[in-house]
């Protein structure tokens, strides 16, 4: 794997996902939509695309993840605080790692319970392949609110 492909790949989908928050106005009426009940709201849409990164980063350095959810009260400024600072660690983490220890192996708890194992490469791999699934969401939740996403580039 390209680690150097890959995160550069994942700067620009991060661009867009950031060039697309700022096309949302920060009213509730919008933070608070969601595309059906069970569905998550926006804003714990956009929490989630952080919290996902978290969890992972946390397996990744050896820690017991916490797959947050949307803190109470958190404003939109404080929920694209979090995805940012959040992003700058694993950005960190991943450009410091060497040929070599990207292909180090991690235990985690898959959602079924049982105990899995993956490389840090795979780490890597599936979060731009979460944040591409993620923001192709957030276009589907800003058109729903007759909000205009950012063009598409790859
Ligand atoms: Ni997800």
């Amino acid at each position: 794997m390209d680690k150097a492909f890959l995160l550069r790949q994942w700067t620009n989908i991060r661009q867009s996902f950031y060039q697309s928050l700022e096309k949302i106005p920060s009213e509730l009426s919008y933070y608070s939509w969601r595309p059906s009940p069970d569905s998550r709201s926006l804003a714990e849409l956009i929490y989630h695309l952080g919290s996902a990164e978290e969890g992972w980063l946390s397996i990744a350095t050896l820690k017991e993840p916490l797959w947050q959810d949307l803190p109470d009260g958190i404003t939109p400024q404080g929920i694209k605080d979090y995805i940012i600072s959040l992003h700058d660690k694993t950005l960190a983490f991943f450009e410091d790692l060497s040929d070599d220890e990207i292909q180090k192996k991690v235990s985690f708890t898959s959602s079924s319970g049982s105990t899995e194992e993956c490389t840090l490469s795979w780490i890597l791999w599936h979060l731009v392949e979460h944040e591409i699934h993620t923001r192709a969401q957030l276009f589907v939740y800003m058109r729903s609110l007759k909000l205009i996403p950012p063009r598409y580039s790859g």
